[in-house]
């Protein structure tokens, strides 16, 4: 594995950026012959596909189709390129990638959502065009995360199966998701860097790690407005210290950014040079609190897919602009990502606007009433996936939580079972996974988001308890108050065991756009507002409640199957094309602060 490149490239005097976005050649490989056949230099009979895109909502034979499929582009490169590393980075290919320049296989990827680097310098020509190819399949593998269906049926099994069959509750869309971009680098260059923030009374302190690779080098500078550190490099990274008096820190209320600016020097020289978004702030859990920047914050707003109609998974920057927009329409402060790394420049633009991401690996549904043998191979790549979210995303003062897992149980919470092997086994790969966060970054919180009736064990590994609840909906069916009575003593419960904050990441009903009753039913709008309305309230109530993110955004694609009509979750406030259900009117008169 490597985690080179997560940076995420820009263009500068001393570094190049081609965005390879457009449409590229493409062909399905159901019978896996396009190695055999050298499909990595040509493709026997291609159609066109955009990239970034999803295959599956483009053409109607590859609708549920989650094979192998090939990309292939073929581009000259610049020759002002020559000398410097040359690099292919592609932003996310669901599943498993793998990658040929001019027919040479250069490396591979496993994990769905996360960007990976190749060098691919030495398989270059200058004289004529690359054939870039990559090979794409999604698979839907027990060993893999998030899982296909595993052998326990979990929440997403027996009568409840869909097709394709998912062990989760969003259609598995396969392909080039985010754009693959070509860069250039100098040979001694500035391979990562890490900014991590403090506050000292008015003063905000930052600690920047620079990490440089190639050439034994040197050192450089740091410039912050006009504030310039200097750095020495022992054995290509350094480590400096930064004060700004009086800073100006970043909030939903200001997101304010300050450019940083890193240059690697030769002799006096400037060699390298890369800027870099900073906001200053302090994320922490203490007592029954969340403090952005030691203050209380209590957190509004929704989980949220990446998915919109045709172009499904894949980057929709005018999806993104609108939906942030939205929330922020609303007065919601924050969002989950759920349930995989979203888009960075998802992050990039919550930077700007203020608005907080729970950022979550793709270890969704991860049911350990599996064989030891699967939890393992998962747990394996929940590690990998989970360093490559960190490494990404690390320096985005968005960012305020990482979460290790949606809904992990054993068996079938909801029709009772698991086992005491399970549940330990699930400790085990909890408290490694929450180790492994805080190794990588002690400077936010890790939570785990725990289903209905899970183990109760796993809730406290993590530095804030997040739950799931449907009360008034999967159970207690159409009896809110019921549920409610429910919800509010298993809370109370809850907090008394572990003393930590709680904060609900997922509570809604299915609706469907432009259903009535009185009095309210389930699937109306009215249903929705009033089991919004129940569950805002109950949480008013509760000091240890530190936030409301209900689900969902805005209804999305699922697989077909008995309880998600037109194969799609309709929970959403809003519709899949973005209307406002009744429901999004009342969270605005609730969140909205004029
Ligand atoms: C939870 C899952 C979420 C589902 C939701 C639902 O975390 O992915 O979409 O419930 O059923 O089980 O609507």
């Amino acid at each position: 594995m490597s985690l080179k490149g997560l940076l995420f490239p820009q263009q500068n005097h001393h570094r190049n950026l081609i965005d390879t976005s457009g449409i590229w050649e493409f062909q399905a490989d159901p019978n896996e012959v396009g190695e055999l056949e050298q499909w990595f230099l040509s493709l026997p009979s291609p159609r066109f596909i955009p990239v970034p895109g999803t295959w599956n909502d483009l053409f109607d034979d590859l609708k549920n189709y989650l094979g192998l499929a090939w990309y292939r582009k073929s581009l000259v490169m610049p020759a002002s390129w020559r000398g410097q590393r040359v690099f292919l980075r592609v932003g996310s290919a669901n599943y498993e990638a793998k990658i040929w320049v001019n027919g040479t296989f250069l490396s591979s990827h496993h994990g769905g959502h996360l960007p990976f680097v190749t060098d691919i310098t030495d398989a270059l020509v200058w004289d004529k065009p690359n054939v870039i190819a990559i090979s794409v399949e999604n698979k839907p593998l027990p060993e893999r995360v998030p899982s296909g269906p595993t052998p326990t049926g979990g929440l997403f099994g027996g009568p409840f199966t869909g097709y394709p069959a998912t062990t989760y509750d969003f259609f598995p869309y396969a392909g080039l998701q985010r754009a693959v971009l070509l860069y250039s680098v100098p040979e001694t260059q500035i391979e990562d860097l890490t900014v991590m923030t403090t506050i000292d009374g008015e003063d905000g302190l930052l600690e920047v790690r620079v990490k440089t690779s190639g050439k034994s080098a040197y050192g450089g500078k740091i410039q912050l407005e006009n504030l310039v550190t200097d750095f020495e490099l022992i054995n290509g990274e350094a480590t400096a210290k930064m004060r700004v008096p009086k800073a100006r820190l970043w909030s939903p209320e200001d997101p304010h950014l300050y450019a940083l600016t890193v240059t690697l020097e030769d002799a006096g020289n400037v060699i390298d040079s890369y800027t870099l978004n900073v906001g200053i702030r302090t994320i922490e859990v203490r007592g029954d609190q969340i403090l952005l920047n030691n203050s209380p914050i209590y957190l509004t707003g929704f989980g949220r897919h990446e998915d919109f109609p045709i172009s499904g998974r894949s980057t929709n920057l005018s999806v993104i602009v609108r939906d942030l927009e939205l929330m922020r329409w609303m007065g919601a402060n924050s969002f989950r990502a759920t349930h995989y790394p979203h888009s960075e420049e998802t992050a990039q633009l919550a930077d700007k606007l203020g608005i907080l991401i729970i950022a979550e690996i793709p270890a969704v549904s991860f049911n350990f009433a599996d064989s030891d043998e699967l939890i393992e191979a998962r747990f394996a790549q929940c590690q990998v996936q989970l360093e490559e979210l960190i490494q990404r995303d690390k320096n985005h003062p968005s960012v305020i939580v990482w979460n290790i897992a949606n809904e992990p149980m054993v068996g079938n919470p909801l029709t009772g079972g698991g086992s005491e092997h399970g549940t330990q086994m699930g400790l085990k790969v909890f408290e490694a996974l929450y180790k492994q966060a805080k190794s990588h970054d002690p400077s936010r919180p890790v939570t785990l988001v725990g289903v209905m009736n899970g183990p109760r064990a796993w809730l406290d590994v993590t530095d804030f308890i997040s739950i799931n609840r449907y009360n008034g909906w999967y159970a207690q069916v159409g009896q809110l108050d019921v549920g409610i009575l429910e919800l509010e003593k298993e809370i109370d419960e809850i907090y008394a065991t572990y003393k930590k904050p709680i904060l609900f990441t997922e509570f809604g009903a299915d609706t469907i756009a432009g259903m009535h009753n009185q009095p309210s039913e389930m699937w109306t709008e009215e249903y929705q507002v009033e089991f919004l309305r129940e569950y805002l309230d109950l949480a008013d109530k509760k000091p240890y409640v530190v936030g409301m993110q209900m689900w969902v955004f805005a209804d999305f694609k699922t697989g077909q199957g008995i309880f998600r009509v037109n194969g799609l979750n309709h929970k959403g406030v809003f519709t899949r094309d973005r209307r406002p259900k009744m429901a999004a009117h009342f969270l605005k008169s609730r969140w909205k602060k004029n």
